[in-house]
Parts: C-alpha cells; structure tokens; sequence
C-alpha cells in the first residue's frame, strides 16, 4: 500500500489561497457550477437569500460577502443530486443504515414525501394529504399532549418556527427540544440572569471601536470564518485580541483575507491574536476568576481605574458576594484547574485593565461543560467590573451557530417559555397555552426510552447523529410511535425510523418559495439581533418539495382544523404571519414595513441600553464557586474535547480534511499532547481505543483512532464529533443548562485491539 502522509502541517494562513482554491473546488464539484457562483454572489446582500453557514452579521458592505464555509453550504444544498423513489426500492433501510454520513447526505436533495413499511423495511412513496392524515391521526390517539415532541433545528426561518411553536401549544405541549439545548443554552440562560436578556449585547461595527477582544473556547476560522475580517481589522485598528483556547487553532493565530486579492498573493498575513492561552478543557471559569483576582488585588492596592466604579454603583448589584468568593478561592486551586499560570493570568488581566472599551466573545468551548452556566456568567462578571456593557466597542458576544438558531428561540421555540410570551399568545389568538414546562432534547430522549413519547416532529436537524450516546438516542427515536423528519437530505435520522416513520422533502433557504399568493420571503435573526428578509432564488429540483413553512401549515391544518386559525392562509401569505408575529411578539411593530430595509433591522436589546430585566432591576453578579475539580468523583486519566474539522456542518460531512490542522483523508483521529504520547508508550499514527469512563455500567467506547500529536495540555484530548458522541453519556449534562458535556468526556485510550495482536505476533 502506497504511504500517504495523513498529517500535514498547515504552514500558510488562515484564508488566504487555501480558501480559495477550497471554495472554487466545491463550487464546481457541486455540478451546477454557474448557478451556484450566482447564489454565492446574493449570499447576505441586502437581497437574496441569508447564507444557511452560521449566525454571523453581515455589514452589506463588500461585494463578495461569503466565506469558504458559506460557500460549502450553498452549494452542498443547491446540489442537482437527488433522491427518489427509485433510490429507496433499490435500497432498504437496514442496508442504508450501514453507510458512512458522508455517503448519506451526498446522495442529494430528498425530493418527494416517504413513509417507512416495517413490513419491507424500505421507505415508499406517500401522498402529501396521506402524510398529513397519518400525522393527524397518531396525534389524536395520544393519551396526552406531552406525548408530543417538536424538535428543532437552528435553519428553520421565523415564519416557520411561530407557526410550529403555536400549533404545539395549540395542541396542549411545550415539549420544544431543540439543537440549542446542545449548544449555545449556557449563554442563554447565563446571559438572562446576569443581565436579563439571553443574546448578545454588541453590533457588528463594534469590533472595529473595540481596544481588546477577549475570544474563549472557539474556532472562528472554521466555524464562522467572517468573524476573522472583524477580528483582522481590530487587529488593524490596534486591538488587542486574547485568545482562550486549549487548541492551538491556526485561524486564530494568522489570517490573509481571500477577498482581499493583494493579501492573498503576498505571503503577509496580518496575525490575529495578540496573546494566546491554552487553558485546560473547561477551565475558562479558573482562568477568569484569576484575571478577576489579579484586578481585585490591584483595585484594593490603591490603583485607580482598574474597575469602572461609577457603573459598579450604578447599575450592578452583588459585586460584594462576588468580591468575598474571589477571596476564597487560592491562587493554587486557580492554577491546577486552568492549567495556566498565575502570571499567564495577571498578563491576561493587566490587558484587560489597559483598555478602555473590551469585547467578549465565545462558543462551545465555553457552554458544553458541566458548569458552563456559571462560566458564562464568570464572564459576564468580568465585564461588568469595567462597565463594557452598553458603550461603544464593547459588550458580551456568544457567537451562535446555525444561522436562525437564535430567532428560532425569539419566535418562541422555548421549553421554558415566559409568562409574556404566552399571556400574549393567549391573548391574541383566544386560547388557553399550556404553562407547564416542557421537554429539552435530552430529556425529550428519556422520555422516548420511558415509551412516554408517541409523535417525534423535527423541523430540520439531524437528532439521531447530533445527540449524545448514538445507541441510546438511536434507540429513543426507535421507540418513537411516529417519528417525522423535515428535511433536505438524508441522514442518519431517517433510519432509526418510529414504528411508523415519515420523511417530508422540504426546500432550503437558496430556494424560490412560490405559494398560492405568489413568491415569498422569509426572515432570520443573527447573532448580532439584526432580523432581515431572506429570499431563495434558485429553482427547487422538484415540484413535489414543500417550503417549512407550508409543511408545518399542513400539519395543523390537518390536526387542528381551521378552528382557531386558518393555517393554509397563513402559508399562502406569509405577509399574515408577519402580522401576527408583530401583534405579539416585542421589537416586531410594523414587521412587514421593516422587511424592506436594505440589512434589516435591529431588535434591540434592553440589557445594552443598561435596562435589566432582573430581580434587582440591575445587572447581577454571580457569587458562585469555582468547582472543587473538574472531573468529580470520577478518576479518568484524560478529558476528551469532541468538535468540528473544517470539513463538516455539524453532522453534515462536505469532505475528510482538516486543513487548519493539518488533518488529510479521515476523520477518526485523536489529538493528544506528545508528552502523554511518549508516558503512555504510544507514537504518532498508532490506533487507539477510546472509552468512556463514567459510573453506570454501560460500556462506551470507539476503536480505531488515529493518534496526532497536537499543541494540546496534557491530559487533554481532542476527536470530531459526531463520530464520538457514543462516548457521551445522555446523562452527563450541565448544571441548569441540561447541554450535553461535550467539551469534557471522562476517558481513558488504550492500543486498539488489532493493532495490540499485530505488534504481539
Ligand atoms: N463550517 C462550519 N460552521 C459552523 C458549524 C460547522 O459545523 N461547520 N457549526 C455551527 C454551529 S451549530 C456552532 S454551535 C458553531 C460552533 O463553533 P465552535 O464553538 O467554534 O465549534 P467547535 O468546533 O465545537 O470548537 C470549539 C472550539 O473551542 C475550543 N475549546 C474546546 N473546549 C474548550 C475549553 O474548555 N476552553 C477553551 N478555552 N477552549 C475550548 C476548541 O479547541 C475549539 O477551537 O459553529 C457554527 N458554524
Ligand atoms: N459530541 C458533540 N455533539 C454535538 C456538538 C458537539 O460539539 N459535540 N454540537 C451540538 C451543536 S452546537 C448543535 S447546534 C447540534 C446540531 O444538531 P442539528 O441541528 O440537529 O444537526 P445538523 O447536523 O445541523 O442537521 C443537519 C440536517 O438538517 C437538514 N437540513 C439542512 N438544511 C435544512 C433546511 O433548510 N431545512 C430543513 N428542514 N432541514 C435542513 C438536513 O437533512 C441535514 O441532514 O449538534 C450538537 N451535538
Ligand atoms: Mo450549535
């Protein structure tokens, strides 16, 4: 066999030629490449369709507003591939299962509706009135309406996601499980109960006024590669941009900006960061209270500016508490848990302390751990101490991911929805909502594995890969009476079918959405609260695709009838939907008028006008402890890290690299500090056995993995998800978030099985 060297180091840049070449490669392979240019160019201008990449804002300023992530995900959905009916006689669902992902979702677009036979074990074709009476009919016969479960993925468009949360609570349930249970709920809830509105408190242009960016536990240059053109021209401006992470990420540490021609051809790239830190996974929160400590000791030695003690008296409360649990926790604890030293945090502080206007921002690798919340809030404390909330160039930024995650949860797709929300929704549309809270997603699976679960619907998304502990979770979605998939490919979630299984074709965002009143737009929510139009233009591959947002009116129409509400009309014009969202939801007045301005509009955010909808009325500091130790009562030699290669939309696979990282042809590697290596007798490209080591008994464990030495702390590991998440037990989650904890897996490795034999004969 011919040696192929797997691992590369990535010397160039972040962005730069490699993008490009990256960009037009997918663009062409694609095979549609004119159509496909076309709809790169619309991407994020003030017409055309919102980029389905991620949550990031868009200034509608340059010309080419699109990154080679973005790129990849236009032209994976607008793909001309298709599946039909042919394709699922041809092959059975057992058959199907087998297959990689990739092999999946490469198939192409899902064209027509299907049901699953149990009898054949394949999917046949179904009518779409079919489908809805068979939808209709599980849900009459359930015992009650919490036997129900609305799962959603972060796609979904604000006209979609109000009319799904309003038929679920028509029909009696809060049970909205959705991606962001698994994702940005730290920030969320942390957020709200420090300063009273769960979204981040800064616009785009902020990062240019900006004197230091704070950027925990993420990977901007992969997952929202157009954060780096604001991040490079703070860096321009003199900003100085402190990096937490426990990756050594290239797109963190140089950037060439390929729109930029100049910048591409000459080998210069401006570095982003200016200081780089490495804590341990999950130890931000340690690493945090040290800065605090460090300015506390400062404040109380007599120097003056260090805190911003006009807005401390202002508009805080609860920086005592705080104050006094800083005291009582040792620089010693501080260090072994962060795993960076006490002058690496007084040097990170002393930054913070010389800038005038801070920004912060953060990802997963601050919310998929145990105690997120209260790093979130860590975080949220720090920034408070120096009054960068609510002025110019500074401010708390979660940078979301799917690109309507966080307008899915303004429409109100909310398992613990506010009293507001649905005295509102009461009010206006005469019905009495459940007040109950309902199911997130890892409760909605325990809840499948009790048998309590009779109809699973999911707008999007891809559950069975996306969830923790594939045997169980693919075993929760089997026991599922009906299981119901909105989706534009196939995935692994179409084949743990319920017992009776449906798959429903529906367009993406690039697509011409053309109902009985004629062509129509939809709306999405970034991560900066700017909400703006988005209007598909390519032809849909098939007549027989349905748009969400008529899918879901479908759905209600069949179950609920035209009672309280004529669903059909309001999918043939989403104009009333518009209307009924302004009529109850805050921010909305006028939605419809607000809809023709060119980069939309803004939906404010009390929190940086420095009003706090909090029991103080203030902004609240969080006195919690820092953890005695990471890992509790469990003694796992290693924490495992499972995250994303530069090649993947969360379960969706584009290709096997991993450019950045130096990764070519495969995706089952492990990433692992050489001196761990060395001290476990390992080397460089053996195999390995991964496993789980938690307290219930049931074994979880991958084989298998190619070992690469990494820049990674000892005693810490990284492997993409999804491929490990069977080592992430459904029942590990975080404290008043219920994410599951996939930045921070217990686990021990060992000489895979085959390899042990081969080394022995
Ligand atoms: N191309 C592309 N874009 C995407 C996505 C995608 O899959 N592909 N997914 C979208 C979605 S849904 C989301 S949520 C975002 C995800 O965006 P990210 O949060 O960037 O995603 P991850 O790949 O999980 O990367 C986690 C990063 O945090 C670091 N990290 C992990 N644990 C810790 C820790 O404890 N402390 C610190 N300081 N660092 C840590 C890791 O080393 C890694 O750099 O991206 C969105 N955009
Ligand atoms: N171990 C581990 N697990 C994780 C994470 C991790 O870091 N580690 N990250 C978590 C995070 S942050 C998230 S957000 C979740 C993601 O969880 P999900 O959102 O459930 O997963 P995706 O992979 O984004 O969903 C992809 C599927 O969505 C469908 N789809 C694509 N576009 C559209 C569309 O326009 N409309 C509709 N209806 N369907 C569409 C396609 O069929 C595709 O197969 O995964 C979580 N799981
Ligand atoms: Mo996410």
């Amino acid at each position: 066999m011919k040696f192929k060297p797997a691992i590369k180091p990535y010397s160039a840049a972040a962005g730069g030629w490699g993008s490009l070449e990256a960009t037009t490669r997918f663009v062409l392979d694609s095979r549609h490449a004119l159509k496909n240019l076309r709809n790169l160019m619309r991407m994020n201008k003030a017409k055309g369709f919102d980029c389905p990449g991620c949550a990031w804002g868009d200034d509608n300023k340059s010309t080419f507003s699109f990154c080679e992530n973005g790129a990849k995900a236009v032209t994976w959905e607008a793909t001309r591939r298709f599946i039909d009916a042919q394709f699922f006689a041809a092959h059975s669902v057992s058959k199907l299962y087998q297959q990689s992902d990739y092999f999946l979702e490469y198939q192409g677009r899902l064209t027509e509706p299907l049901r699953y036979n149990a009898r054949t074990d394949h999917y046949e074709p179904v009518s779409w009135d079919d489908a809805f009476t068979l939808i209709s009919t599980h849900i009459r016969q359930m015992d009650n309406p919490d036997q129900l479960e609305l799962y959603t993925s972060g796609r979904a468009s604000n006209e979609a996601s109000y009319l799904y949360q309003l038929f679920g609570r028509m029909v009696g349930t809060n049970n909205f499980p959705d991606c962001s249970n698994m994702c940005h709920e730290a920030s969320g809830s942390g957020l709200k109960r420090s300063i009273g509105v769960g979204k981040g408190t800064i616009h785009l242009n902020d990062f240019e006024k900006a004197n230091a960016i704070f950027v925990f536990g993420q990977n901007p240059g992969t997952n929202h590669p157009r954060m780096l053109h604001s991040l490079r021209h703070a860096a321009e401006n003199g900003a100085q941009i402190v990096t937490f992470n426990t990756l050594r990420e290239r797109g963190l540490e140089r950037f060439a900006d390929p729109q930029k021609p100049l910048e591409v051809v000459t080998p210069m790239a401006g570095s982003i960061s200016t200081s780089y830190y490495q804590p341990n996974l999950g130890g931000d929160m340690a690493a945090v209270r040290g800065m605090a400590k460090a300015l506390l000791e400062s404040w109380r030695g007599g120097q003056r500016d260090v805190f911003d003690e006009q807005f401390l008296a202002e508009h805080t409360h609860g920086a005592e508490a705080w104050f006094a649990e800083i005291d009582g926790t040792s620089w010693q604890h501080i260090v072994r848990q962060s795993g960076l030293s006490e002058q690496q945090l007084r040097d990170a502080a002393a930054i913070w302390q010389q800038a005038d206007r801070v920004i912060c921002t953060w990802a997963m690798g601050i919310t998929q751990h145990k105690h997120s919340l209260n790093t979130v809030r860590e975080i949220v404390n720090l920034q408070l101490l120096g009054g960068h909330l609510g002025k110019p160039g500074a401010g708390l930024c979660p940078v979301r991911g799917h690109s309507n995650v966080q307008g899915n949860r303004t429409m109100g797709i909310d398992e613990k929805p506010s009293a507001a929300l649905l005295d509102s929704l009461a009010e206006h549309f005469g019905f009495e909502p459940p007040r109950a809270a309902g199911h997130n997603t890892v409760q909605a699976l325990a809840a499948m594995l009790r048998d309590e679960v009779k109809v699973l619907i999911a707008l999007g998304g891809n559950l069975a890969a996306a969830a923790p502990d594939s045997p169980r979770t693919e075993e929760a979605l089997r026991r599922c009476g009906l299981t119901v998939h909105i989706s534009t490919k196939l995935n692994r979630s179409h084949l743990v079918p319920g017992k009776d299984a449906l798959i429903l074709p529906t367009l993406g965002r690039t697509e011409a959405d053309v109902q009985a009143t004629g062509r129509q737009f939809v709306t999405v929510e970034d991560s900066f609260s700017m909400v703006h139009a988005s209007e598909g233009i390519g032809n849909p591959i098939a007549s027989t695709q349905r748009s969400e947002t008529a899918i879901v009116a479908g759905i209600a129409d069949a179950v609920l009838g035209k009672e309280k509400l004529d669903w059909l009309a309001l999918s043939a014009d989403y104009n009333l939907i518009r209307d009924h969202i302004a009529a109850t939801l805050p921010g909305f007045a006028n939605f419809n008028q607000q809809c023709d301005i060119p980069g939309g509009f803004y939906l404010g955010n009390a929190a940086a006008e420095l009003r706090f909808a909090t029991p103080s009325g203030k902004a609240e500091f969080s006195a919690a402890p820092l953890p005695d130790s990471l890992s509790g009562e469990l003694d796992a030699p290693f924490v495992l890290q499972t995250l994303r290669s530069h090649d993947q939309y969360n379960t969706t696979i584009y290709g096997l690299d991993d450019r950045y990282r130096g990764v070519y042809g495969q995706r089952e590697v492990l990433f692992i500090n050489p001196e761990d290596l060395a001290a476990l007798g390992l080397k460089d490209g053996d195999l390995v056995d991964i496993e789980t080591v938690w307290n219930d008994g049931i074994l979880r464990k991958v084989s298998g993995f190619k070992i690469v030495p990494y820049a990674i702390p000892r005693g810490n590991l990284a492997a993409y998800y999804p491929e490990t998440n069977p080592l992430v037990p459904l029942d590990s989650v975080g404290d008043g978030t219920g994410t599951p904890t996939s930045k921070s897996v217990p686990v021990k490795i060992s000489l895979a099985a085959q390899v042990k034999s081969s080394r022995i004969a």
